[in-house]
């Protein structure tokens, strides 16, 4: 069925800009070039830029699954979602994102900055480039959505009307569905090799790890704590080398809803594991494996310390010094095993991560291996494994049972 809006094409984004006052100024559009690159699973992306070398980056949600195809209809008011999640985090922490220039309800077009000579910090990882930092201003991009979104900062009234606003239930239940139900069931969707079966088969049959995914999810369905990004995982990080180090922007909110925080750094937590499980089989240089292995707690630790800096300012004293100490204990639960259902989704359900999926067979599995039985340990042992750095060392000692 043909969609009841127009869908871009490089041909229609000059005029299109054209037509759009709120766009005037940002490129010359006789000398546009414009280029779609939408590599990921559900949009189109229009990058643009003139004679001049200025851009725009202009994003079109199709009233379906790009990865799939019309047969999985989704609703194209995803990228309004987007627009919310990239102007609350570019009201406070414009530096960790691109330029918000505006979204048209019409035609579902997000348009932002174009981050010319930025790389997905992915594709990074996966070349075995490191960017030091990039791990703590991914740190304080959580913190300040937590804080700043939520009642820490907003008065109760208003910020039940913006929870209201933010619901986002059909790419919620696409995460309820691929991230907690099918990876522990058998479904179409699912498909990995065989030497994956018997560890599958044993994270299926274990009740306690399955008790865990269900109280993780009933917390993503019902814990609304923040305005969180929603699909945080490292193919929505860009990436640059800066003068005093890795530079990053977060992209691609369309996830955002009212969610656990910890949900947010348990994507990273995931992806960080993917990314260390690649680097073990393809044996890369011991200082860029610590440098990733560091990435887990370094994110971790300036969450928290951005957390403790903007405290003073919360609203309601209700919530003492202690009560933050028990809630950043309550994350920590919560990243430890959001980040395994986020790592373990990735092996065996839809939409799986290059890191993993591009490696040598006899690689493959190795990695997989590690990533699936690290991911398990901590959802199972969450609550026990008490700090995220402790849960961090559960991979030395995976990675050793399976290189030897
Ligand atoms: C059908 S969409 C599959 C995945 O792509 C997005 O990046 C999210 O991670 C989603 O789960
Ligand atoms: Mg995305």
């Amino acid at each position: 069925m043909a969609p009841e809006y127009e869908i871009l094409t490089p041909d229609t984004v000059p005029s299109y800009i054209d037509g759009k006052s709120d766009l005037d100024g940002i490129v010359d559009t006789e000398t546009l070039e414009v280029t779609e690159v939408g590599d990921g699973n559900l949009n189109l992306v229009f990058v643009c830029k003139d004679g001049n070398g200025a851009g725009i980056c202009l994003k079109q949600s199709l009233p379906y699954v790009r990865l799939v195809g019309e047969g999985w209809p989704l609703t194209p008011e995803r990228v309004i979602a987007e627009a919310r999640g990239l102007k609350a985090a570019a009201d406070h922490v414009p530096d960790l994102v691109p330029a918000y220039y505006g979204v048209d309800h019409d035609q579902y077009v997000l348009a932002m900055e174009y981050l010319m000579g930025w790389d997905m910090w992915r594709i990074q990882l996966n070349e075995g480039n490191a960017h030091p930092g990039v791990g703590a201003q991914l740190g304080r991009y959580v913190a300040a959505l937590a804080f700043y979104t939520s009642f820490f900062s907003i008065d109760q009234g208003e910020i039940k009307e913006r929870l209201a606003e933010a619901i986002n239930p059909e790419l919620c239940k696409i995460t309820e569905d691929l991230v907690f139900t099918e990876p522990y069931i058998d479904v179409e969707n699912n498909s990995y090799v065989d030497e994956l079966i018997p560890e599958i088969e044993g994270m299926r049959a274990d009740a306690r790890l399955r008790a865990e995914v269900g109280m993780l999810k009933y917390r993503f369905m019902t814990a609304g704590e923040a305005l969180i990004h929603g699909d945080l995982h490292t193919g929505s990080v860009m990436v640059r080398q800066g003068e005093n180090g890795g530079e990053c922007k977060v992209i691609d909110p369309e996830f955002c809803y009212y969610g656990p925080v910890g949900f947010d750094l348990g994507a990273l937590f995931g992806n960080y594991l993917a990314a260390r499980a690649r680097a073990a089989v393809l044996n890369r240089p011991a200082e860029y494996q610590q440098w990733l292995a560091a990435m887990g707690p370094e994110t971790w630790d300036a969450f928290e310390a951005e957390m403790r800096r903007l405290w003073p300012e919360r609203l309601d004293k209700t919530w003492t010094d202690s009560f933050l100490d028990a809630w950043l204990a309550q994350v920590a639960k919560d990243t430890i095993g959001y980040g395994g259902c986020k790592a373990n989704r990735r092996i065996i359900g839809l939409a799986k991560v290059t890191d993993i999926q591009e490696l040598p067979h006899d690689e493959h599995v190795k990695a997989a291996t590690m990533v699936l039985r690290t991911a398990s340990t901590w959802i199972r042992d969450r609550n026990t494994l008490g700090t995220v750095a402790e849960a961090n060392e559960v991979f030395n000692s995976v990675r050793a049972e399976v290189l030897g």
